[in-house]
Parts: C-alpha cells; sequence; structure tokens
C-alpha cells in the first residue's frame, strides 16, 4: 500500500535546497518518491504509511530547517 502527498515547503533558497531535501527523504524507510520544486515551494512524496508516518515524513523536512505543511 502507498500513499501520496503534496507539500508546501518553504525557506528554500537555492536549488540544492530542493535536491538536499529529496536525498534525505528518498533515504527514509518507507519513501518510495520525493520530488521536491524550489520555485513551486512544494513537494510530492509517496510513502508506505505501514512503514513510516506522514508526520515523520514532515519532521524531517523540519529538522533540515523548512517550513513544510500539508498541502490542501
Ligand atoms: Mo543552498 Mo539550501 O547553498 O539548504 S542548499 S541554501
Amino acid at each position: 500500500r502507498k500513499e501520496t502527498v503534496d507539500l508546501d515547503i518553504k525557506g528554500m533558497t537555492c536549488a540544492a535546497c530542493a535536491s538536499r531535501i529529496e536525498k534525505v527523504l528518498k533515504r527514509m524507510d518507507g519513501v518510495a518518491m520525493a520530488n521536491v520544486n524550489l520555485a513551486a515551494e512544494s513537494g510530492t512524496v509517496e510513502y508506505e504509511p505501514d512503514v513510516v508516518h506522514l508526520e515523520d515524513i514532515i519532521h524531517k523536512v523540519k529538522k533540515l530547517g523548512y517550513k513544510a505543511v500539508l498541502k490542501q
């Protein structure tokens, strides 16, 4: 089972920020895919809810120093 969510991510100031977030998220257990877009200030994450909680994914982005919330 996989879920796909869109996140609003604020605070990215250079292109490497997006790659940095993607890299970290992709390394998390249960994360299948992570795509972060600097210009759109957003990201799409595909994950297995049985393995990792959405809260943990959001927390990871915040710990890197960005603002992250579930896109409404
Ligand atoms: Mo660029 Mo982002 O030097 O965390 S990577 S500002």
